[in-house]
């Protein structure tokens, strides 16, 4: 496998079946116990409400930084390899899932390909991963919205204002 240069990377990280706490505790030992992935910075576990279909749980969400030499693709692969190990079974879109595990921001890279986006294209209107992820990397930069993360947060949070109108947000 060709090595990469070691970049920092963002992974958003999901439940809302089960022990949701420990599906993401699990999550994070399988992808630090990676080879070619360190685990660097764990933020601390939200309570949310569902974004989406409103008849299923309340999710549990965080955001872990780590440091990788794998590609996007291959970190990818990787964290679908976790999800399907812990038995994530597919069924309608944003329906409820033991784990779903996402790639927020991977160094300052822009990907568009099929099936992998990088940004990830809803983080920025998303507060269950822009929280944990200010929380963490508050200084980040969103490299097609030119702004950080906090605030890119701060936005998110005064939609509607006067302030928010200025936001690069899109439609939810
Ligand atoms: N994919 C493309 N880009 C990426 C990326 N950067 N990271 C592709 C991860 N996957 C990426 O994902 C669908 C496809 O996205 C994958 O095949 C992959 O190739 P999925 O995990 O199978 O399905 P999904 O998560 O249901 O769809 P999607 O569109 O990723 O949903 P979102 O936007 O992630 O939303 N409410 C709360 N409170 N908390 C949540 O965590 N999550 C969702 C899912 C909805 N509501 C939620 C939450
Ligand atoms: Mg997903």
């Amino acid at each position: 496998m060709a090595e990469s240069a070691e970049v920092v990377a963002y992974i958003g990280l999901g439940s809302n079946v089960g022990d949701r706490a420990g599906n993401i505790s699990r999550a994070i030992e399988a992808i630090g116990s990676s080879a070619r992935v360190r685990v660097i910075s764990s933020s601390n576990l939200y309570q949310t409400s569902p974004v989406g279909p409103a008849d299923q749980p309340d999710f549990i969400n965080a955001v872990i930084a780590v440091r990788t030499t794998l590609s996007a693709r291959r970190l990818l692969w990787l964290l679908q390899s976790i999800e399907s190990k812990m038995g994530r079974v597919r069924t309608r879109r944003w329906g409820p899932r033991i784990i779903d595990l996402d790639i927020l921001l991977y160094a300052d890279d822009v990907v568009a390909e099929p099936g992998l986006t990088i940004p990830h294209p809803r983080m920025h209107l998303r507060w269950f991963a822009l929280a944990p992820l200010a929380q963490i990397a508050p200084s980040a930069r969103h490299p097609l919205l030119d702004a950080t993360v906090a605030e890119l947060l701060t936005c998110l949070e005064s939609r509607g204002s006067v302030q928010g109108a200025a936001c690069p947000l899109g439609p939810v």
